[in-house]
């Protein structure tokens, strides 16, 4: 590993990437998760951005604060009434009972078909089961601050894009992009890559392509544009039938009505070796170069790394800098979100190694 990503003697180095970061990412600190009839600790950790934020500043990158306010982007991703809860949850998960600062809230009952998700219930757990797609995404004091500072490095790195950098990462947690328009799911809260592509719009860019590369598959991200022509989604996952978020992610979901063609679903088998994450890689970069987007969202979830703990894929340290060349290549304005990856010691090392060869390729 080098100590610096440039060196700076040479007048026409290009500068680091900025990398967004805010300290009110680690405010989102939930203690156990459910995991085979058990409690464990979250494996969404908050050591996750510590780890991130270490190599990054060992490494020679520049980290900024978001500066946008990601509201009216917001409102146009997810549902009033969803960001609604979401921002008072925690509030209202106290005025129950003010013993509950010290345990988490989680559904117990949810709207699957049949039963009627239009009318919000006024109960509580009832209301976190109507705006959660599982029981995976607990929710802890700080929940709504660090979520929502990920959507604004989402928005901000728009406007750095518009201001001329090639591009920017975003070090956010949680994640999001399990996150549909009225539901928390797989640990994610508020869709961020959403929220940039949905920005990058709003700001007069045509075309977008968002290229999700987590382990697990994005199913708020490609429902959110499943109907739209404008803002292509490609992703590269294992395969629903036997991985999370299982209802979603077959390869047989192109899109609908105006949106048909726009959806590219590449699931993979459980255990695929990293040589053929790369073929898929290659049919998903076509598909964006055929595309003609103005700017790209890359959905960078590092949990396709051999040492995840909770998934299969064999991607090697050294993959990611291939990973970051690879995406370069594409010559597009790109964006950066951190998604997924739960081997927290080498996730810094895995996430700066796909900067680091996308910079050094472009
Ligand atoms: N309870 C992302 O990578 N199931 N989310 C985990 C342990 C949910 C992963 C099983 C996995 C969600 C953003
Ligand atoms: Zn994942």
């Amino acid at each position: 590993m080098k100590a610096l990503s440039h060196s700076v003697c040479d007048p026409f180095a290009r500068p680091p990437m900025i990398t967004l970061f805010s300290e009110q990412h680690v405010l989102h600190a939930p203690q156990h998760e459910f995991f085979r009839g058990e409690r464990v600790p979250c494996f969404e950790s908050p050591a996750r951005a510590r780890f991130v934020q270490q190599q990054l500043v060992a490494r020679g990158h520049l980290l900024r604060e978001p500066d946008a306010d990601s509201r009216p982007v917001l409102a146009q991703v997810h549902t009033a009434r969803y960001l609604a809860f979401l921002e008072g949850a925690w509030a209202d998960w106290l005025a129950l009972d003010p013993g509950h600062a010290d345990r988490q809230p989680f559904p117990s009952v949810w709207p699957v078909r049949s039963l009627r998700a239009d009318v919000e219930p006024a109960n509580f757990t009832a209301r976190l089961g109507l705006y959660s797609m599982d029981n995976g995404s607990p929710l802890s004091a700080g929940t709504w601050a660090a979520a929502k500072v990920g959507a604004d490095a989402a928005v901000s790195a728009t406007r750095l894009l518009h201001a001329g950098e090639r591009a920017v990462f975003c070090a956010t947690r949680p994640p999001g992009h399990h996150a549909g328009a009225d539901f928390m799911g797989g640990y994610c809260f508020l869709n961020n890559a959403a929220v940039a592509a949905q920005a990058l719009r709003m700001q007069g860019c045509r075309r977008v392509a968002a290229l999700d590369v987590d382990y697990h598959h994005g199913n708020g991200t490609q429902t959110l544009f499943y109907e739209r022509a404008d803002v292509l989604f490609v992703s590269l996952h294992g395969d629903p039938r036997t991985e999370y978020p299982f209802y979603l992610g077959h390869a047989d979901e192109t899109g609908r009505g105006a949106g048909e063609g726009f959806n590219l679903n590449l699931p993979l088998p459980a255990g695929s070796a990293a040589s053929t994450w790369f073929e898929a890689l290659d049919v998903a970069c076509a598909r964006i170069a055929r595309h003609g987007a103005d700017a790209l969202v890359v959905s960078l979830g590092l949990d396709t790394f051999a040492g995840d703990p909770i998934s299969t894929f064999a991607l090697q340290a050294d993959d990611f800098s291939r990973l970051g060349e690879r995406l370069s290549r594409l010559g597009m304005p790109t964006i950066f979100v951190l998604e997924g990856g739960y081997a927290a010691a080498e996730l810094g090392e895995n996430a700066v190694n796909v900067i680091e060869g996308f910079e050094q390729a472009g």
